[in-house]
């Protein structure tokens, strides 16, 4: 009896181990290359700075509510986003792009907005 709790609590780890390796493989297949992900919920960016590679993409997925991804400087902007949709945008050139919701934020990161850095 002893012997067999201890292989089904062995075996119950490596299937705790197997389950955490596919999520974190999840992870970063939806991260893409040097990309990043962001959700809208609660009026909420999150999280609300994300650093990616120069050429790599990030993808925002809007949880609940009707907004918009709006950059700071008007350069680029998603249409207006309702729960379950995403906008993805793809950024070239190394630098700080911010950006809000036009409906729950405001330039200069002011309630819902956020910061892409884009690195080398
Ligand atoms: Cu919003």
């Amino acid at each position: 009896m002893r012997i067999r709790h201890t292989i089904i609590v062995a075996v119950l780890a490596a299937l705790l181990c197997a389950a955490n390796a596919l999520s974190q493989d999840k992870e970063k297949a939806s991260q893409g290359k040097g990309g990043a992900k962001v959700t809208l919920s609660n009026n909420k960016f999150e999280p609300k700075t994300v650093t990616i590679k120069a050429g790599s993409e990030v993808t925002w997925e809007n949880k609940e509510g009707t907004h918009t991804v709006t950059a700071d400087d008007g350069s680029w902007t998603s249409p207006t986003l309702s729960a379950g949709q995403t906008y993805n945008h793809k950024f070239d050139k190394p630098g700080k792009y911010p950006y809000y919701c036009t409906f729950h934020g405001g330039k200069g990161g002011h309630h819902m907005s956020g910061v892409v850095n884009v690195t080398r």
